[in-house]
């Protein structure tokens, strides 16, 4: 019997082989991925705004410029996300439409204010680190262009991550002020970083699709389950506390058991009404229209290039 378009399409995502932009896939497939690519690339640019606010305050000119190039790192990330985006046959301006309207999600971790030079260190070391246990996977993603973007993203997220932690460590092993300032950063994002991952599972309305298709490879609840693994030793290792009491090694699993999340304030920064929401949009809005004219030069200069080719061709 013939199979469907439907069936030979999962049939190829059950050989795990890769789905590119010219062949035949679902109608909720591609919708699946415009959303999950958008609200990743918007995520990029609006993640930018909470570390630029320290570009001009970093401590020294080393740090001015580390911090400077993970910025422009996250820029790029967010230009290889709406490409990639872009191949499913949704247009920029749409996305970009979507994020200035306040219609499009992004994560909910850059709802959060910067509040000393520690915070630049909490970000690289808990938010890049949280972003690299999601993004890994995402290189096998079963979408050709999103899991090539991937690739480098996670290179370059390995460095963020880094930065941030050598960050943190250079103030643990400062005077006390510091490291209280370390452990202050710790407190206010390490919960907003547990909630990167998204709703537990069983409140997950995309999960298993998304499984299904082999978008995602792990659910939100294993994802940060790993995360949290990985992160109690390095925080031991700093010598700073979690802010969760309740949180236990279980002897026998090896994992973490931790506390229960504030998922009331996860839904009320992802509706709008986080501590900088209104701030983010504002600033995002202001940068797009003040680029109005680059755009503009860009359009021009590339229209007369194709006029001078054609003319070229046809003379
Ligand atoms: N914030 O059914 P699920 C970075 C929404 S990049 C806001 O579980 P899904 C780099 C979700 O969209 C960080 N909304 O959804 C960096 C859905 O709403 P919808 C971004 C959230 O898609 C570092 C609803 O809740 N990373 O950090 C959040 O299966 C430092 C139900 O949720 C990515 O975007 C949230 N945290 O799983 C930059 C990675 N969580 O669309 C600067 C790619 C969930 O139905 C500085 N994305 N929602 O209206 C993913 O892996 C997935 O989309 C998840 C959510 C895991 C985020």
């Amino acid at each position: 019997m013939e199979l469907s378009l439907e069936q030979k399409f999962q049939e190829k995502i059950d050989r795990d082989e890769r789905i590119e932009p010219r062949d035949w896939m679902p109608d909720s497939y591609r919708k699946t991925l415009v959303r999950q690519i958008s609200q990743h690339a918007h995520s990029e640019l609006v993640g930018m705004l909470p570390e630029g606010n320290w570009i001009s305050r970093a401590p020294s000119l080393r740090r001015k410029l580390g911090l400077m190039a993970k910025v422009q790192d996250e820029a790029g990330h967010g230009l290889y996300l709406y490409s990639a985006a872009e191949t499913l046959g949704v247009e920029r301006d749409t996305m970009f439409d979507q994020l200035h309207s306040g219609k499009a999600k992004y994560s909910s971790i850059f709802n959060y204010p910067t509040l000393t030079w520690a915070d630049i260190g909490a970000i690289g070391w808990l938010v890049d680190g949280a972003a690299i246990m999601n993004q890994v996977p995402l290189c096998r993603c079963s979408y050709g262009p999103y899991a090539r973007a991937m690739v480098r993203v996670c290179k370059e997220e390995s460095f963020h991550q880094r930065q941030g932690f050598e960050i943190m460590l250079t103030l643990c092993q400062g005077t006390p002020e510091q490291k209280a300032m370390a452990q202050d950063a710790l407190n206010r994002w390490w919960w907003p970083s547990l909630m990167m991952f998204g709703p537990n599972d069983a409140e997950s309305p995309n999960t298993k699709q998304s499984m299904a298709w082999n978008i995602k490879r792990f659910s939100n609840d294993e994802l940060r389950q790993r995360f949290v693994d990985m992160t109690v030793p390095q925080a031991e290792l700093l010598g700073i506390k979690i802010p969760d009491p309740d949180l236990k090694l279980n002897e026998e699993t090896g994992n973490y058991h931790f506390g229960a999340i504030n998922w009331d304030e996860f839904w009320q920064v992802v509706k709008g009404h986080g501590p900088c929401n209104k701030d983010r949009l504002a600033a995002r809005v202001k940068a797009h229209e003040e680029g109005a004219w680059v755009r503009e030069a860009a359009m021009a200069y590339a229209e007369k290039q194709e006029n001078r080719l054609n003319k070229a061709k046809t003379a």
